[in-house]
């Protein structure tokens, strides 16, 4: 007879041997789940280990967890007892991933899963893809175990969330604009995971594909309370107010921190920004990458830095220690999210936007080059980290417990020429701000210093100057989340500062969407 792992019952009735096969997964009868010694013979063999629940108030027996550091600074062994993602699904809009991969497979949801090269349900990277990117064809896989790598089962890693359902869309397979969509519209997703971005360095992106498949999931998904859209802010180091996409109210633009906390250089910054979150470092420096599962074998994945990393020389090429940018912060948020949603899966996409801003963790206040301030309703905003680093067992507590948002109400106003102010009269509780602005013939926009100032004096830097940038503010959408929680009566001014002299049929408008308490 074996003993069970585990020391104390908790709230599930499905339980875990260790250093067991998959078939020695048992459902216990729930009397039996208070003892700490149960026989086989009051116990149940399921055929599909999907369904496991597992206790994890114990150390993951996974092997190469110990270099998992971002798990430690997300402090997951605290929420693990309770939460591990189960009955949450994310979609992961990317290279794919592979099926075949022993510490993915149980947790890939085939059903949902789509590849759009050839219409099938294994979102394995296809073979034109292995040929012609047999490295980077490995991001999706990647992404795909830091959110849900099964966990306890003596493999490898350990997902933040080892009990989701991963539902790979592989999208990079065909690169066309209407398989984004298609798949940002896939209403069988509680959660989008999109570690990529179309914006080019210093051109204006928009994405109205991407827009549309978006806008369908926030009013039709999970049943009207809307998708979780995650997205990386990128890898290029400049303002990610350049995309429109980014700054959609719909989406949650995430930054990335190191495992010091300090933000890398490569990271996009912008008030658009809503937290950051644990990310790999460009420098192959040993273990300060992100740990996660590769393409199998040595011939394809990110392995091939493999020699670097000498602890996973026995791994077979396996796994990697080398995920990094904003790319692998955006998984990370979206097993956060997972384990959030199942803490309370009545949360609007809107309730757990405000959550995460409300609960992430300020860090190197006193540092200059990180610019934060204090906004007019006493949070801490910085370009660089948003509203702070993503705060797991903060925003699980505030999660629980959480009453949903009343219904968003859109105050909008506009003016002619630029050297005019905006009064507001309804007093809304801010969420968001959009500024659309139209800048006739300006020759280069980039040359623009754009702030936006609240009745409450909060500045926001929409755009900085200085540069050069390629594109038209032709209705163009600056996005702020700075103005978080503020009250939105009074008197808003903007200043626009730039070499040429700006046309007078230049105009404003300004959309305030918040709530009435
Ligand atoms: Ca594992
Ligand atoms: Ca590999």
């Amino acid at each position: 007879m074996k003993k069970l792992f585990l020391k104390t019952a908790f709230s599930s009735s499905i339980l875990m041997f260790s250093g067991c096969e998959q078939s020695d997964f048992i459902i216990l009868d729930n009397n039996y789940s208070q003892a700490n010694n149960i026989d086989y013979h009051e116990t149940t063999i399921i055929d599909n280990p999907k369904n496991i629940i597992v206790n994890s108030d114990i150390t993951p027996n996974d092997p190469i967890y110990k270099y998992q550091w971002h798990l430690k600074n997300l402090a997951t062994e605290k929420v693990w007892n309770r939460f591990t993602g189960k009955r949450i699904k994310v979609g992961i809009v990317d290279s794919g991933i592979e099926l075949a991969h022993p510490d993915l497979y149980q947790n890939i949801n085939q059903r949902y899963s789509f590849r759009y090269s050839d219409n099938s349900n294994d979102p394995s990277p296809d073979f034109y893809q292995l040929q012609t990117a047999p490295y980077n064809s490995a991001h999706g896989t990647a992404c795909a175990g830091i959110i849900g790598a099964v966990g306890w089962n003596g493999q490898g890693v350990i997902g933040i969330a080892p009990a989701v359902d991963l539902v790979g869309l592989n999208t990079f397979s065909t690169g066309e604009d209407s398989d984004f969509e298609d798949a940002l519209g896939n209403l069988n997703v509680d959660i989008s995971n999109n570690s990529w971005g179309g914006q080019d360095s210093l051109v204006l992106y928009d994405d109205p594909y991407s827009i549309r498949g978006i806008e369908n999931g926030i009013k039709n998904g999970r049943d009207g309370k809307g998708i979780i859209y995650i997205f990386a802010s990128g890898n290029e180091a400049h303002n990610s107010n350049y995309s429109t996409l980014h700054g959609s109210r719909f989406v949650f633009n995430i930054g990335a921190v190191l495992w010091n906390d300090e933000v890398p250089t490569y990271s996009n910054f912008g008030d658009n920004l809503l937290i950051t979150a644990p990310a790999g470092d460009v420098q192959f420096s040993d273990n300060k990458g992100i740990f996660t599962t590769d393409l199998l074998g040595f011939k394809y994945g990110f392995d091939n830095y493999q020699e670097r990393v000498k602890f996973l020389s026995n791994f077979n090429g396996d796994y990697t220690g080398f995920m990094n940018g904003t790319s692998s912060a955006v998984p990370v948020v979206s097993g956060v999210v997972a384990l959030i949603l199942e803490a309370n899966p009545n949360l609007t996409y809107r309730d757990v936007k405000y959550i995460l801003a409300k609960t992430s963790k300020v860090k190197n206040l006193d540092n200059a080059k990180y610019k934060w301030e204090k906004n007019g309703a006493g949070l801490w905003f910085s370009p660089f980290y948003g509203f702070g680093i993503v705060n797991l067992v903060g925003s699980i507590k505030m999660a629980e417990t959480f009453k949903t948002l009343s219904s968003q109400i859109l105050e909008t106003s506009s003016k002619e020429n630029l050297n005019s102010e905006i009064n507001i009269s309804k007093n809304l509780k801010i969420e968001h701000i959009t500024l659309t602005l139209n800048i006739p013939n300006y020759e280069n926009i980039g040359d623009l210093e754009i702030k936006l100032i609240s009745p409450s004096g909060t500045v926001s830097t929409l755009m900085y100057g200085g540069i050069n940038l390629v594109g038209e503010f032709k209705n163009w959408d600056l996005n702020s989340l700075k103005f978080l929680d503020e009250n939105s009566r009074g008197t808003w001014k903007i200043q626009v500062n730039g070499k040429d002299e700006i046309e007078k049929s230049s105009n404003w408008k300004l959309q305030v969407f918040g709530r009435l308490d």
